[in-house]
């Protein structure tokens, strides 16, 4: 995924009916700028799964934001999505690679651990995810990261790193001033007082004045 700057990553949210959240998907990317939306649906079968991807995947490309698969990089090879999101326990970076190919994105949770986070990249991951940074109601957490990894991170290494947890357009500010490179996302876009399209507008706009206009 290209950062010329930092970027929203977008996360589905946890539940979901596809024909709504496929216009939800449609109107948010509408509003402005997103790297991705990594699809995201636990204890669900492969085949929904498959079902989802295969909705979602074209909106996301009609709009130049990649695809990828949380946790499953069998299921990202079987609907050709541009890659996958690794948990600490959902497979390793190497074997997703294997399967995947040298273009794929492939990214890792690493809770608040520099040590995990340069393990992934010494693995060949292609983004690290730190969080939580906020209290979220998204996933149950536990770690907590503070704005000082991202200092660090992006002091020391190449490897674009992801925030994530409980981030809003009111609370991202200093994520972004602190390095983060994205901002994963899940209900500060799907819950957004202002509907998922105001969100990306909101969130961008709150990007430029942090860092400055997209300059591609
Ligand atoms: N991973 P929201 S927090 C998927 O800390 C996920 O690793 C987290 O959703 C971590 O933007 C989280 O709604 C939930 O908080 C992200």
């Amino acid at each position: 995924m290209d950062n010329p700057r930092c970027r929203l990553y977008l996360i589905s949210p946890p539940d979901f009916d596809i024909p709504s959240f496929t216009d939800d998907l449609e109107a948010a990317l509408s509003g402005g700028d997103a790297a991705c939306l990594q699809l995201r649906m636990k204890g669900v079968s492969d085949t929904a799964i498959v079902q989802a991807a295969e909705a979602l995947m074209p909106i996301c490309h009609a709009h130049g934001a990649e695809f990828l698969i949380n946790d499953h990089a069998d299921i990202a090879k079987r609907v050709g999505a541009d890659g996958v999101h690794l948990g600490q326990t959902d497979g390793n970076v190497k074997d997703a690679r294997r399967l995947l190919g040298p273009d794929a994105s492939i990214g890792v949770t690493c809770h608040n651990s520099k040590h995990l986070a340069f393990e992934a990249g010494e693995a060949g991951a292609d983004y690290v995810a730190f969080g939580a940074f906020f209290p979220t109601a998204t996933k149950q957490t536990e770690y907590s990261a503070g704005l000082d990894l991202l200092t660090e991170w992006s002091a020391i290494a190449e490897i674009p790193c992801v925030a994530i947890g409980g981030i809003t357009v009111e609370n991202c500010a200093p994520l972004i001033g602190a390095g983060a490179d994205f901002l994963a996302v899940s209900s500060g876009v799907w819950d957004y007082r202002k509907g998922p399209k105001q969100a990306i507008t909101d969130f961008n706009t709150v990007i430029e004045s942090a860092i400055g206009p997209n300059a591609d």
